[in-house]
């Protein structure tokens, strides 16, 4: 194996050309090999392959620095830079993480992965290293997909890099896709280009061009440059990066080393902000990627290799499943209801939905912010928006929610998938805030489903209601009312809370899917002689009256909620007791949730566990509470 003899990328640069395709080929192999037992991102690292060895070559990392845009691209960088034997344990608690990571090694730079940062921080780390003198100015590179040039963040940040002329080189990593296909006319257009014959005669047309030039001028790539921008057919792309300042070059071959190291190595020459356009294939050398029509096997769970088939996970629909079935249904019902992605159709479950109801569902790209003030719009002109992301990518678009949904009490519900801790992603991942930020927008209603059959209630009350609402649920399978040893047919009406065990000694209130585990707490403080009452909290803003007063009677509450203890429902629940018993009288409050801290990867029952967000941890914090008589 090729790869066997590089340690880093030295080795990589010391390699004879005629060996780099052998290397692409190990580097895909490892790659299928690895995710296929312990799941991870493998699409665009397999498009990724050529283009990071090129890189690699050509730029001298760690001293010059290249930043992955959100990071889960950059396997082969992981692989390419000392990290080949540890690759076995990716994602596994204490193992690699998924995503660039500083604490791991010196060539990874930024680890948010988050899109679209990529720019601003080449943008930012330009401007630092400014006055430094030339020698000392590292080389700035940063690697973005055209999915993640879709946010809004990238655009801010070409306008500063081409305004202040800040030498970087941006290399756009195109396969079309984020997801899905991504959604920008820029994408299109170079789609159109991969196929169009125009194209052809557009490169073919600079060839003959080139060929014509005397010779010395043929050497210099400014002649092919001057030539390119003469030519009126050139990508819609390369007028728009050139309009805000920034030279443009390709598009290139993705798959082509040759070609990727010499266009990079003319990049680096020019000392001015700089795109580079790559075009790859996401998924490529591994056919069930390359066809998987979704997504290109963008993410995945544990697969088996031969085919590209998850391996069966438990058993029972999850969180997301239970919810897209629901919407359906719920679409069916209500002409006005639009479901609004921001370039996870797939993920959040709207794909039933949209193969029924083709207009009913809004891709925006990645723009949470955008996403969000565009369902204010629509609201306004009386649609009815359900905005459907992932609670770590709420945060995003705090500002948008609270200003302009809020503030014009605007009736958007928000549907945040993977609320609390989502374990393998790692710290930027873990969907903790959501609760904080959501009760913090003052017109809003908070929901939190316990159980499937409620995600469907809790849905149909809040496209009742007014101003904005939010939907939480967690990553994976569904708790169904029988897990909670609840009556199916026994419905809860709109916001009530749900009383579901008396007792003396404590009054539990559980939000979302901390109520099951409060639940197993309750036996197990029983078995020592302890009398829980707990209740299902379901809306945490308004919180029900029935249940806070039967909280205010108890000798002690405490509060468990998957999301970070601080400011979360905890809080909220806290302070509703306080207005209702007066601050004398109100019972004390144990709040459980999740520590201000950044959290890393790892199974998400075993980081529950360890914050003591399960039962045990639970029923220990509870015992301790109950005898700490101090
Ligand atoms: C702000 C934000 N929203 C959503 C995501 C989830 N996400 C991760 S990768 C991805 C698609 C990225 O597409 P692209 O940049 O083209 O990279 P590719 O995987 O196609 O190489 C999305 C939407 C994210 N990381 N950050």
């Amino acid at each position: 194996m090729v790869l066997e003899q590089i340690d880093g990328p030295a080795d990589l640069r010391a390699l004879p050309d005629e060996e780099l395709p052998l290397l692409a080929e190990d580097l895909r192999q490892a790659i299928v090999e690895a995710v296929a037992k312990v799941g991870g991102h493998l699409g665009s690292n397999l498009g990724g392959v050529e283009l990071t060895i090129a890189l690699h070559r050509v730029f001298e990392s760690p001293r010059d620095l290249i930043v992955w845009d959100t990071g889960h691209q950059a396997y082969v960088h992981k692989m390419l830079t000392g990290r080949r034997d540890a690759f076995g344990a990716l994602r596994q608690a204490g193992g690699l993480s998924g995503y660039p990571s500083r604490a791991e090694s010196a060539h990874d730079v930024v680890e948010n992965s988050h899109a679209s940062t990529a720019l601003s921080w080449v943008s930012g780390l330009a401007r630092g290293q400014a006055e430094l003198p030339a020698e000392d100015r590292r080389r700035l590179v940063a690697v973005v997909g055209d999915g993640a040039l879709t946010g809004g963040m990238a655009y801010e940040a070409l306008n500063n890099l081409g305004h202040h002329q800040q030498p970087a080189i941006i290399v756009l990593n195109d396969n079309g896709r984020s997801y899905a296909e991504t959604v920008s006319r820029l994408s299109e257009r170079v789609a159109d280009l991969r196929s169009d014959p125009r194209y052809r005669t557009f490169k073919d047309r600079i060839d003959t061009a080139l060929s014509r030039l005397p010779f010395v001028e043929r050497l210099t790539e400014a002649g092919l440059e001057a030539i390119k921008s003469a030519v009126s057919e050139a990508p819609a792309l390369q007028s728009f990066v050139e309009a805000l300042g920034v030279r443009y070059l390709g598009p290139y071959d993705g798959h082509d080393l040759a070609k990727l190291e010499h266009a990079l190595r003319h990049a680096a020459r020019l000392q001015t902000p700089v795109l580079v356009h790559v075009l790859t294939q996401k998924g490529k050398g591994y056919a069930p990627a390359e066809t998987d029509p979704e997504k290109k096997l963008h993410d995945t769970s544990a697969f088996d290799v031969e085919t590209g088939r998850a391996n069966g996970g438990d058993s029972g629909p999850s969180w997301t499943s239970v919810f897209s079935a629901s919407l359906l249904e719920v679409a069916e019902e209500r002409e006005g209801l639009v479901a609004i992605t921001a370039a996870m159709p797939g993920s959040t479950g709207l794909l039933p939905l949209a193969s029924r109801h083709p207009g009913r569902v809004l891709d925006v790209g990645i723009a949470e912010q955008h996403a969000v003030t565009a369902a204010a719009g629509m609201a306004h002109a009386g649609k009815l928006p359900v905005v459907a992301l992932y609670s770590t990518f709420f945060s995003r678009a705090f500002d948008q929610a609270n200003l302009d949904v809020g503030l014009h009490d605007e009736h958007v519900v928000f549907v945040l998938d993977r609320a609390g801790i989502t374990g393998d992603d790692g710290p930027s991942h873990h969907g903790i805030l959501d609760l904080g930020l959501s009760l913090r927008i003052a017109s809003s209603t908070v929901l939190a489903p316990s159980c499937a059959e409620d995600v469907d209630a809790l849905l149909r009350t809040a496209l009742e209601l007014q101003g904005p609402v939010f939907l939480r649920f967690p990553k994976g399978r569904a708790v169904t009312t029988e897990q909670l040893g609840l009556d199916p047919d026994a419905e809860v009406a709109g916001l009530a809370a749900r009383r579901l065990r008396d007792g003396a000694d404590v009054c539990v209130l559980a939000i979302g899917d901390r109520v099951l585990p409060s639940l197993e707490a309750a036996a197990l403080l029983a078995a020592d002689g302890f009398d829980a009452e707990v209740w299902d909290v379901r809306s945490v803003r308004p919180a029900d009256a029935t249940m806070l007063a039967a909280a205010a009677e108890a000798p002690l509450v405490v509060t468990v909620e998957n999301g970070l203890v601080g400011g979360g429902g905890g809080a909220e629940l806290a302070d509703r007791l306080v207005e209702r018993a007066g601050v004398r009288h109100a019972p004390p409050v144990l709040r459980l949730g999740v520590p201000a801290t950044y959290l890393p990867h790892g199974a998400p029952d075993r980081i529950l566990a360890e914050i003591g967000l399960d039962a045990a941890g639970i029923a220990a914090a509870t015992r301790k509470a109950l005898t700490d008589d101090r």
